[in-house]
This record gives structure tokens, sequence and C-alpha cells, in this order.
């Protein structure tokens, strides 16, 4: 592990033998002045003053922008394989959480583990995501489920996005489970959430957006909406763990508040879409969980299109229902299981999931004003990421200016 993303060499100067995936045919050229993109496009175009620069040889990469993973549960104590043994053998989530596993069991793990030992141990899945082209990455909270053990997760996805030199966005997902001491007091606890836990982490700037699973397994409708009136309160945005399970209506309320995204939606309802389309909130598809969980009622994906919601693709990485720890497996299995269209899925990994983390003006594509976030990859078509799968092709990785995969480019 590098101590610091400027140990990394810079990636300024100009960059050519290589092709932007959204013009694979021709030789694009990109120019990085002080970690920012300066300039973009055909290198036919490019102008005369930028000739002169440091150059960069990309070998003739495909180039596409730094990817970003828009939904993830990165930092916890533990692992649960002996779930995924127990759904092998007919158990399914809700029952393997009903009898004291699930979410709960990460909660024992994670309070167990001092935050040095969170700090390494998510270390090492950030590396594996970010060996696949990742720039930018949100991690939730939510294993911890106390003011002192959510403080601890979210102080180490901080760390995390210092000492790597990635784009971190924190969720707090306070309200991801009953922790067992309030069990059958879910009232409290959600009161806990929103009148203590909240505002002392958004306090400490440990906060930058907020969660709620809303299911029946977690919290009502009613639940969420208590805590979504806190994050408005401290002016923090808002997204949701929406109709995994079942309809619960959490879509709708979620786009009421404006939330930034909704999450999973495999049991998403017309009126859910609608309320999202007006909202502008962007569907976050997740088809790791789906996988995992053998999940056979598909989100309603050809809605979505018609309606033009914005669709992203994320890990959703748990150590309960999707240990995936690659995004472009994630962009196959979002072709191959939900059936997005390639460019569909790429976008879903890069624009559309810089909004869902409210950073479209930043991340998620490579133009000038941004900062220099691309990833350069040894194939010839857009089409390839979506079709190999359990292969690396990263050539090199631009992130945050800097050559952080690669840098003998
Ligand atoms: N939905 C999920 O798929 C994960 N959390 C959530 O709200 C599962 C988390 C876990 O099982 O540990
Ligand atoms: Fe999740």
């Amino acid at each position: 592990m590098k101590s610091g993303i400027n140990e990394f060499p810079s990636a300024d100067g100009l960059w050519t033998g290589i092709r932007l995936a959204t013009d694979a045919n021709v030789e694009g050229a990109i120019v990085v002045a002080q970690g920012t993109i300066r300039w973009v496009g055909a290198r036919s175009a490019l102008p005369a003053e930028f000739t002169g620069l440091k150059p960069h040889d990309g070998g003739g990469a495909l180039v596409t922008p730094g990817l970003i993973d828009c939904h993830t549960h990165l930092v916890y104590g533990g692992q649960r394989a002996n779930e995924f043994a127990m759904r092998l053998a007919g158990a399914t989530y809700e029952e393997v959480a009903k009898a004291g596993g699930g979410i709960v069991s990460s909660v024992r793990a994670t309070r167990e583990a001092d935050e040095a030992a969170l700090f390494a141990q998510a270390a090492s899945r950030l590396e594996q995501l970010l060996a696949d082209g990742v720039c930018a990455i949100e991690i939730k909270s939510g294993y911890g489920l106390s003011l002192e053990h959510e403080r601890k997760q979210l102080r180490v996805a901080r760390r995390l996005g210092e000492a790597y030199g990635v784009t971190v966005r924190t969720t707090f997902l306070g309200a991801h489970a009953l922790p067992p001491e309030y069990a059958g007091r879910s009232g409290e606890y959600i009161d806990l959430v929103c009148d203590e836990m909240l505002p002392a982490l958004a306090a400490e700037g440990l906060v930058d957006a907020v969660d709620v699973f809303c299911e029946r397994i977690a919290f009502s409708l009613a639940e969420t909406e208590q805590v979504f009136k806190a994050a408005q309160a401290l002016g923090l945005p808002v997204k949701l763990h929406a109709e995994q399970l079942s309809d619960m209506g959490g879509a709708a309320l979620a786009a009421r508040y404006g939330a930034l995204s909704c999450d999973h939606i495999e049991h998403l309802s017309a009126e859910g879409i609608e309320a999202m389309r007006s909202a502008g909130t962007v569907a976050v598809l997740l088809p790791g969980a789906y996988y995992t969980l053998r999940d056979t009622h598909l989100p309603p994906i050809d809605a979505l299109r018609a309606a033009g919601v914005p669709m992203a693709v994320s890990t959703d990485h748990n150590p309960g229902t999707s240990p995936a720890l690659s995004l472009l497996l994630m962009v196959n299995m979002a072709c191959t299981l939900f059936r997005l269209t390639v460019p569909e899925a790429l976008d879903g990994v890069t624009v559309h999931a810089a909004r869902a983390l409210g950073l479209q003006d930043t991340h998620g594509a490579i133009a000038p004003g941004m900062p220099a976030n691309f990833v350069l990859w040894n194939v010839r078509e857009a089409a390839e990421l979506a079709y190999w799968f359990g292969q690396q092709p990263v050539r090199a990785v631009v992130r945050q200016g800097r050559i952080a995969i690669g840098g003998n480019a």
C-alpha cells in the first residue's frame, strides 16, 4: 500500500496512443494540467499549444472515465461464508436473519474489531476494487448500530479515501438493522438514530448522505420518513434501500425527499418509477445481490428505461448478500441478468453512478475542468468490458490526477 496518493507519479501532460470509448475508431488525446482535464478530443484536433507537453503513450488502449462504485458496505468485521452454506441448503435470506445471522452477526464482528483491524480488512478489499478501475466509491456505515461503532466505521471510510487517493462518499446507514439491545424497541432506536447518532456524526464531518433499509425485516415507511426528516434538517441528501424484497412504497417516499438514489428496487412499482422520474432520482441496480440471493424477480428495467430514469450499477459489496469485489463483473451481470445494453451498463458505472452520489459535476466523465480520473484498458472495443468476466483488463488508472496504476505509461 502507498501511504499517500502523492507518491504516485503525476498524470500531467499529453496522453496520446489512446482511443476514447466514445469514439474508439480514431486516436484520441487528453491533456491533463495540475491534475485536471484541460482538453479532450480527437488527436487530429489537438490545439498546437498542447503538443509540447510531457508525453504519455497509451499504447493503443481504450479509455473510459474512472469507474464509480456508488453503493458499498465495504467496512465491516468478519465474513459470513457460513450463511452462504445455509442458503445453499435451502434457507432464505430472511430466515437466516431471523435465526440470528444476517446483518446482526456482522454487527457483532464489527463492534469487536478495533479501528486498525477494520481499516486493514477494508483496505485489502478496496485494493481489489481499485485494481478494476474504480476511482470513486461510496461507503456506508450500518454494521456498528451505536454512536461509537458507527463513528468507527465512518472514520475508517474517510481514512481509506485519504490513504488511497480515491474519492470516498460516506453514507450513514444507522437504520440498517435493529441492534440486539433494542429488540422490540424499534421506535426508541430510530429516535436514537435521528436525535443523537446522526447529528453527532454529521457535526464531525463524517456523513455525506443518509440511507435507510426500508423493508419488512428492517424499518417501516414511517421510520424511514423520520430518518429522512432528520437528514433534511441537517441539510444532508438521502438515498434508500428500497423495494428489494417487497414493495414497501419506499421509492416514492424517497423521491418526495429528493433522494439521490433508490437502490435494489426489484419490486419497484409503476408509481415508484414515476416518482423517481419526476424527482430525478437515480435507480441503482445491484446484480451481485440479485445473483447471490438467487433472486428471480427482476427490477423493472424496461419501465425504468422507458421513463428515462437514469440507471446506475454497483457492487453493493457486503458480507451477506454481495461479497463482490469487481465492478466490471457487475457490468457483465447487469447485461446478462438484467439485460442492460453495454452502453447502459457502462454509463451505470460512470456518469449515472456519479449522479447517484451527487458527484456529477466532478466525476463520471472526462471533461475539461473535472479532476483527471480515467482508465486505460487493454481491449479493442467497449463491449469487451462487459463481455469478459473474471479478467482484469486494466492497463493504467489515472486517479485524482495521479497515475495510480501503470505508472510507467
Ligand atoms: N440490503 C442488502 O442487500 C444488504 N443490506 C441491505 O440493506 C445486506 C447486508 C447484509 O446482509 O449484511
Ligand atoms: Fe446495500
